[in-house]
């Protein structure tokens, strides 16, 4: 078995000068803000995986409902012939798995491309699926899904770019027509994209699934200020934080924050800052769009895809989009 390509389009200093410049210039700004990125360290990765277990937090069930159940029909819908695999934000690559199984079983999986962040976990993934599919192509990319979809792999064969899991929903409106219209251009006519998306639903439901009861969702929100003290060596004291998360209807959007109990001075010394916080003060940290499909889909069209299809779980808590380029 070939040793797997590796892309290394991030390396461990640009993530560093991307967390410098995000918590300089979201400590500097008024009002404060930090990027949901930064909340997934070690700690931050354990704490979301113990959140996708609280059962307010419908999303990962929702999504793996439809991938489960739906996986022969989405391989079907992406034609009779072998498909090469990138999945943005992979993971684990546990997200994807019903639709490798399924390609795999009919002999048409080409070739699979997990694409994050982290290094490590790229290559354990690969180490991983080589004995899962031992006749496919293993590669990796090593990037940020908002700066390198240009070193997607040239397979000459139909190409599916999966992004699941809703992170989607991380990125600001222009950010995801920018990813989306970015997409389009790195794909050839008859690739496709698969697309996780959380839908539009009762407000309770969305921002009990933000404010779990067991404080998992909180504990996950402080972990950016653990972070910022080890990567940046500040003195924040998160427990002076409380997790704050809101339902702004109009744009359909969680906003999450954290917001100073008290007054206080922190020191960033990997910075040479000093913040400040009022009593009352927050810092927002993150958001979650959740869509309506036909909302979707346009805004799908509008970067040049054609929707071609979609399915949701019992209860429409989750969407799963497959357009083509
Ligand atoms: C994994 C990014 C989709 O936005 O719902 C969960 C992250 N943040 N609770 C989301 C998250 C707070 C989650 N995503």
């Amino acid at each position: 078995m070939p040793q797997p390509e590796l892309r290394i389009c991030l390396a461990d200093d640009d993530l560093d000068a991307s967390l410098r410049l995000d918590a300089r210039r979201g400590l500097t700004s008024r009002p404060k803000h930090l990027p949901m990125r930064l909340h997934y360290d070690g700690r931050g990765s354990g704490l979301f995986g113990k959140l996708t277990e609280q059962p307010e937090y419908y999303q990962t069930r929702s999504e793996r409902a439809i991938l489960r159940d739906r996986a022969r029909e989405i391989a079907a819908a992406l034609g009779a012939e072998p498909v090469s695999v990138i999945e943005l934000g992979a993971g684990r690559a546990e997200k994807i798995r019903p639709v490798l199984d399924a390609l795999a079983a009919a002999g048409r999986l080409d070739a699979f491309w997990p694409f994050d962040v982290a290094e490590g976990e790229v290559r354990d993934v690969l180490a991983e699926l080589a004995t899962a599919y031992p006749d496919a192509h293993l590669g990796g990319i090593v990037g940020d899904f908002t700066r390198h979809l240009a070193h997607l792999p040239d397979h000459r064969d139909t190409r599916l770019v999966a992004f699941l899991g809703g992170t989607f929903g991380n990125l600001p409106g222009p950010e995801r027509a920018r990813f989306l219209l970015d997409l389009r251009e790195a794909l050839r006519p008859g690739d496709r994209f698969l697309l996780g998306a959380d839908l539009v639903k009762d407000p309770r439901v969305i921002l009990a699934a933000y404010n779990d009861a067991a404080g998992v969702t909180a504990e996950f929100n402080r972990n950016v200020l653990h972070v910022l003290n080890h990567r940046l060596d500040a003195d924040f004291e998160p427990g002076n934080f409380e997790h704050v998360v809101t339902w702004d209807a109009p744009a359909a959007t969680v906003d999450m924050r954290l917001r100073a109990m008290k007054p206080m001075e922190v020191d960033v010394a990997g910075l040479g800052l000093e913040v400040r916080f009022a009593v009352g003060e927050e810092i927002h940290t993150g958001i979650s769009v959740k869509f309506r499909p036909a909302e979707l889909e346009e805004d799908l069209r509008t970067a040049g895809f054609a929707p071609s299809a979609s399915w949701t779980d019992a209860r429409a808590n989750m969407g799963v989009f497959l357009a083509e380029a």
